[in-house]
């Protein structure tokens, strides 16, 4: 869709956002070289995790020490080794890796042209249970569920639903016409990326048309519905919080 005279899609309010492919500038991270990363949501726009696009080069490659912070990283395309601690793992589109807080991770030997998208947040603790081990998935081999028992809505749920974890990230496909039964409005917040496909997100009192490549942040109690338009599947990949005591 071109954006001509200054026009654009993206839209950041208080308590949502939207980023188009069109809008990205590139931040320099530390750890991270051979690679245009763009840090699409973080603090600076209200938001209690990071979500950055990570685009590699001939050469390029990305490391982050142990900290209290856990990463989830997607490959939407090419391929690299993911290490996180002692494991290591060959990883291509679809593939995904969970380094916990106090493991170190890397990508290595990056294929050009790499894409990964990372979710990352502060770890926190819940007395009385472990913290969760690192995890390499492929979301070919995860089995989806119709949501709420509509066949239009599949989920898929890439990480343990185990109360250790204090964030989850899941995939959504949606079949033409396809939606979200009802208007959410929950404590959790969201990070998304749209992978497929395209549709209209309705977020507090406005609805947006989106497309692959497009990133939501909606805040905790941001109203939101999603509907797929077009003749092709839409999905995204998304993020939120879970699993933590309300006060
Ligand atoms: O998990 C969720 O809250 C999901 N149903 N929300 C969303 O897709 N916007
Ligand atoms: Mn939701």
């Amino acid at each position: 869709m071109p954006e001509l005279f200054g026009s654009t899609r993206a839209r950041i309010a208080p308590r949502h956002a939207l980023i188009t492919p069109g809008n990205h500038v590139n931040s320099a991270v530390p750890g991270i070289t051979g690679a245009t990363t763009v840090v699409l949501i973080n603090e600076a726009m209200g938001a209690k995790f990071a979500q950055t696009l990570v685009t590699f080069q001939e050469g390029g490659q990305a490391t982050r020490g142990a900290s209290d912070v856990q990463t989830f990283g997607y490959f939407m395309d090419g391929s690299a080794t993911a290490t996180v601690g002692r494991d290591k793992k060959k990883c291509s589109a679809g593939h995904y890796f969970y380094a916990p807080p106090g493991q170190a991770w890397s990508l290595t030997s990056v294929k050009p042209g790499t894409q990964v998208t990372l979710f990352q947040k502060k770890y926190v603790p819940l007395a009385g249970t472990a913290v969760p081990k690192a995890i390499f998935g492929d979301a070919a081999k995860v089995t989806g569920t119709p949501f709420l028992g509509d066949p239009a809505a599949n989920l898929q749920v890439l990480l343990p639903d185990e109360p250790g974890f204090d964030m989850a990230v899941n995939l959504f496909a949606y079949e033409p016409g396809g939606h979200l039964p009802f208007v959410e409005v929950h404590v959790m917040e969201h990070g998304l990326v749209m992978l497929d496909g395209q549709g209209v997100y309705r977020m507090e009192d406005s609805w947006y048309p989106v497309q692959a490549g497009d990133v939501i942040w909606m805040a905790p109690y941001c109203a939101q519905w999603f509907v797929a338009m077009g003749k092709k599947p839409a999905s995204y990949l998304y993020y939120k919080d879970v699993n933590r005591p309300a006060l």
